[in-house]
């Protein structure tokens, strides 16, 4: 009761919030008492609030497995409270606290308003200008560029997840409607793992996570559900109920695991030998399923031999610091329950090792005959339900447009003039290096930033490096909400609507539900979506200099959303339209909940592959083996995965959220602490060879010895930015799938003083 008061001491911000913050402050205050954090609409009395609203349909465009049907409540053009969609099982009538804050965010006072220019970047001598200024400012440098250059290459697009509304792709269109540019390409997130899934399986697919009903053992295996993807915990308590064994195996004692029937603390990035160690145990007892080894598997001998000369539990539980018997009975239990499953997170990969230790958990559930069936598999993520037009992507570049020559024009000694022109193409650099790359391209340098849908301050890795690369830059442009650290180091600000601020249609790398985004309210201040900026652009840039911009000057966002429709998406959610969507969030008509059902695989082979040419293909081994982990170079390890209140840079720098959770602190253990004469609440200064970090220490025996925790996230006020200390170290996969190599965000090492 006490949080609520203070909470609600300062509701006066936006008058018609009152309701919205009200809820705000429940939904924080029930964490404590509700699992995962989950709130049902039917506690608020929802039929209370029905009269007099129109109402609307949303989707959470947050980069998160639960991408959240929403239905949002207007009043006079006032979007006043949001609650999950009922009409979808996943959602369930739910959201998180994040979505909850919506209304907060829509009306926050601190979101950039209008278009603003900077004298001096970082220097915080902000100026308004308009929409006309800004554009011909940036048209006008891009002619320039193009002048000097001969091409745009010295034009770079930095952009990732802000936001996964599909037309939001239109920002790569723009790019290409300029003409040749730069791109950061890859994803700082999964790509190890989508690599591993894909010399396993020949995808990423994972079953409906609505099916983990049915698993009578599951193991989450490097990921934090319960705060991560808060809906899935409903479906994991229903197994658990059912009678099902839940095991989470990470470094830390994770809120998931405080929820699981057993936790296993592995070694950091040691997975590998923890899962080759119970394939061994599983070829001595000969649990495997012989049916599917023999006849939808290649290479599954090659593996026991493997096994057999190179694996022992001993060996194992030195390397993972897992006991040999808990290795075993994990084994035995994983290999007798059909069906099993195991839930691959996202954390676990994000490593030196990270792709490798991902096949040898794939090889776990392939080996036990759980691959293709309801209930089990190795649950990663998928892409099945993404068939989009992705029309606002594809566009034509101007006439005469200049790239980059790429390997194919190189390659051929009868290109002419023609076949060389084809091959131009744009310039793609690795996402997970930005600094790096901008410090030494070459030939034309990057002169030119557009940030959309990212803040590399905040997400990307080795901030001090950064700094200097953002320095080099001529122009930088970000697209955004607030004034964020990487608006601080930019030129120019446009600001952007949120989600309630125009169409457009989400769909889930996780579930199969596919939901309408309406424009909801009017743009607000002077907002434009990320689609509006690049009509606006090319309206400018086509009035400068006629033809230098292809892209359609279309600023309805509900055109574009249209348009992203065909065929394919209708049968497959059994709608005639989009119009159908209005109704309500609908899921994908699926022929089993489980993937690889019939057992074909998209492998070269056709079979599932423990021995994957392709992979050795990229420099990997062919079979699953252990990769060591990187080298210490540092006293403890750090881990900095994500937060409970927060997306990423997102949410947390909302007024409510700010109050229920003010402060970062840096996890440590307490015999850690003692050593080191740290004590619980101390100002600490945590530093290794990429910089430091100034804040407050809890102690906790939820993390290991050697282990430092901080959850990434951005912190309106203060100086707590995670990447001071993390390098840009690359994963050993990602190449093959998404152009560039993960980025082993988890293999950082630290030490740490009292300050
Ligand atoms: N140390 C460390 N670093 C990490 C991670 C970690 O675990 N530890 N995790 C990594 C992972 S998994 C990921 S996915 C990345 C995420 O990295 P990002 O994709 O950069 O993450 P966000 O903070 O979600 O979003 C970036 C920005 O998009 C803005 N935005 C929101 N909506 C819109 C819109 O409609 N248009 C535009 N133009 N902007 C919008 C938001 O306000 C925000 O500033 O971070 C990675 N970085
Ligand atoms: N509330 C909230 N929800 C989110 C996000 C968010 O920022 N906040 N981000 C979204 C995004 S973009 C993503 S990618 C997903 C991420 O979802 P998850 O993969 O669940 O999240 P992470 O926090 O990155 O990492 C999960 C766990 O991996 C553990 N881990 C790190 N190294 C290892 C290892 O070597 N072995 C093992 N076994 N475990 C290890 C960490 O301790 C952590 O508990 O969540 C999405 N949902
Ligand atoms: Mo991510």
């Amino acid at each position: 009761m006490k949080r609520e008061q203070s909470l609600l001491k300062d509701g006066t911000l936006c008058p018609f919030s009152r309701r919205t913050f009200l809820k705000g402050a429940i939904a924080a205050g029930a964490l404590a008492t509700l699992p995962a954090g989950i709130l049902r609409a039917e506690a608020w009395e929802r039929t209370k609030y029905e009269g007099g609203y129109q109402t609307f349909r949303n989707a959470c465009p947050r980069n998160c497995y639960d991408t959240c049907s929403i239905k949002s409540y207007v009043k006079d053009g006032v979007l006043e409270f949001v609650e999950g969609a009922t009409e979808s099982t996943f959602t369930d009538g739910a959201l998180c606290v994040k979505g909850f804050s919506y209304p907060r965010r829509v009306y926050s006072p601190d979101r950039i308003k209008y278009p603003m220019k900077q004298i001096g970047r970082g220097t915080g001598n902000w100026k308004r200008i308009s929409w006309d200024e800004a554009l011909t400012e940036i048209a006008e440098k891009l002619q320039e560029m193009k002048k000097k250059d001969g091409s745009l290459l010295g034009m770079a697009l930095d952009k990732y997840s802000g936001n996964f509304g599909i037309t939001h792709y239109g920002v790569e269109g723009m790019m290409s409607s300029l003409g040749y540019t730069t791109r950061f390409g890859g994803t700082p997130c999964w790509p190890a793992g989508i690599d591993a899934q894909n010399f396993d399986t020949g995808n990423m697919w994972c079953n409906d996570p609505e099916d983990i009903v049915k698993a009578k053992y599951i193991i989450l295996w490097g990921g934090n559900a319960a705060w991560n993807s808060v809906h899935s915990m409903k479906f994991i308590y229903e197994a658990r109920e059912k009678g099902a064994k839940v095991v989470v195996i990470d470094p830390v004692m994770t809120a998931t695991a405080a929820k699981a029937d057993m936790y296993i603390r592995v070694k950091t990035s040691q997975d590998g030998a923890l899962a080759l160690g119970m394939a061994r145990h599983i070829v001595d007892k000969k649990l495997y399923d012989t049916n599917f080894v023999d006849n939808h598997a290649l290479g599954f001998y090659e593996y026991v031999q493997y096994l057999l000369a190179n694996v022992t539990l001993d060996w194992a539980a030195e390397t993972s610091g897992v006991p040999v018997d808990v290795i075993k009975q994990l084994a035995e239990d994983f290999a007798k329950a059909d069906p099993a499953t195991i839930w691959i997170g996202y954390g676990m990969q994000r490593h030196t090792n990270g792709g490798a230790n991902v096949r040898a958990i794939d090889a776990l559930v392939a080996m036990t005959g759980n691959v293709g069936k309801e209930g089990g598999g190795a649950r990663y993520g998928h892409l099945q339900t993404w068939g989009f037009n992705y029309n606002a992507l594809i566009q034509k570049q101007p006439e005469g447009s200049v790239g980059f020559l790429g390997a194919s024009s190189v390659k051929s000694e009868f290109a002419n003039d023609e076949t060389k022109k084809a091959a131009y193409t744009d310039r793609s650099v690795n996402i997970n290096k930005i600094a790096e790359v901008i410090l030494t391209t070459n030939e034309p340098p990057i002169r030119f930033l557009w940030v959309a849908c990212k803040n590399p301050f905040a997400q990307d890795f080795d901030r001090p490096k950064l700094k200097k690369a953002f320095d080099k830059l001529e122009m930088v442009v970000t697209v955004d909400q607030f004034f964020n650290e990487t608006v601080e180091n930019s030129d120019i600000v446009l600001p952007c609507t949120t989600l309630f601020e125009e169409y457009t249609v989400n769909v889930s790398y996780w579930h199969y539900w596919l939901s309408l985004n309406e424009k909801a309210i009017p743009e607000q201040y002077e907002a434009k979506s990320d689609l509006q900026i690049a009509a606006m652009l090319s309206k400018k840039m086509n009035e400068l200099e006629p033809g230098s911009c292809t892209f359609p000057q279309i600023t309805d966002t509900k055109v574009w959303m249209e348009k992203e429709f065909n065929d394919g998406i209708h049968k497959f959610f059994g709608i005639n339209s989009w119009e159908d969507l209005k109704k309500g969030p609908r899921k994908a008509k699926l022929a089993s909940s489980a993937s690889w059902s019939d057992k074909k695989f998209s492998t070269p082979s056709g079979l599932y592959e423990f021995s994957s040419e392709l992979a050795a293909e990229y420099g990997h081994t062919k079979l699953p083996e252990y990769k060591g982990r990187r080298k210490a170079y540092d006293k403890f390890r750090l881990l900095t995965p994500h937060t409970q209140f927060g997306l990423h840079s997102q949410f947390m720098n909302l007024d409510y959220m700010e109050e229920f959770n003010p402060q970062p602190f840096v996890y440590i253990n307490p015999a850690a602490a003692d050593k080191k004469g740290i004590k619980d609440g101390d100002m600490v200064k945590v530093s290794n060879k990429v910089g430091n970090l100034e804040l407050r220490a809890k102690l906790t025996e939820n993390v290991a010895e050697d282990v430092l925790l901080m959850y990434e996230a951005w912190f309106k006020k203060g100086n707590f930015n995670v990447q001071n200390l993390v390098d840009d170290e690359s994963s050993d996969m990602g190449t093959f799938k998404t152009g560039a190599p993960g980025v082993a965000i988890h293999d950082q090492f630290a030490d740490i003083v009292k300050a």
